[in-house]
């Protein structure tokens, strides 16, 4: 059972995700998403990182579309319960993006994502300042960096979990 919690956090990555903002999700979307990580890490789409997020943000998009064009937010909704709530393709599909997304953000490859790092990925998510810092603190609990496994377990509370206290569901700011 997917709680009216965990639909709400669903709701938010929507309008997160639809970079045009037209009430769709497309792959555009999500390929506008992933450059826009790349535009603030610096990364070239060819370079391996960039090649890693985008290839991850596709194999979303093919796991969430089914063959559709679009996905309406209720699809949307849907696909991503069927897929990582009540399926099993987290491991498959969902952790290569959040890994890529947080090796990314890791920029001197020291296996820690510092704040200033984790910001800049949060504002390619459309993350305001202030949600950004308030992110960091609520997972980084006093550290002053976060591991790229805190980071990667983060990402699978915020779309997976239906536990109100699980830390990472402030991963995008309060909820
Ligand atoms: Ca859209
Ligand atoms: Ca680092």
């Amino acid at each position: 059972m997917t709680s009216e919690f965990q639909l709400d956090k669903l709701d938010r990555a929507f309008d997160q995700i639809d970079v045009n903002s037209n009430g769709q999700i497309e792959r555009n979307d999500l390929i506008g998403l992933g450059s826009r990580l790349l535009l603030g890490f610096g990364q070239s789409p060819t370079s391996a990182k960039g090649q890693a997020v985008l290839a991850a943000w596709d194999a979303v998009w093919t796991e969430l579309s089914d063959g559709e064009d679009a996905l309406s937010p209720s699809e949307f909704r849907g696909a991503m319960v069927s897929a990582f709530i009540e399926g099993e393709k987290f491991d498959s599909t969902l952790l290569p993006l959040a890994q890529s997304v947080a090796r990314l953000a890791d920029t001197d490859g020291d296996g820690k994502v510092s704040a200033a790092e984790f910001h800049v990925m949060a504002r390619a998510f459309g993350t305001s300042a202030a949600d950004s810092r308030y992110a960091f603190s609520a997972l980084a609990d006093s550290q002053e960096a976060l591991t790229v496994d805190d980071l990667v377990q983060a990402l699978r509370e915020y779309y997976t979990s239906p536990d109100p206290g699980a830390r990472g569901n402030a991963v995008f700011g309060p909820l």
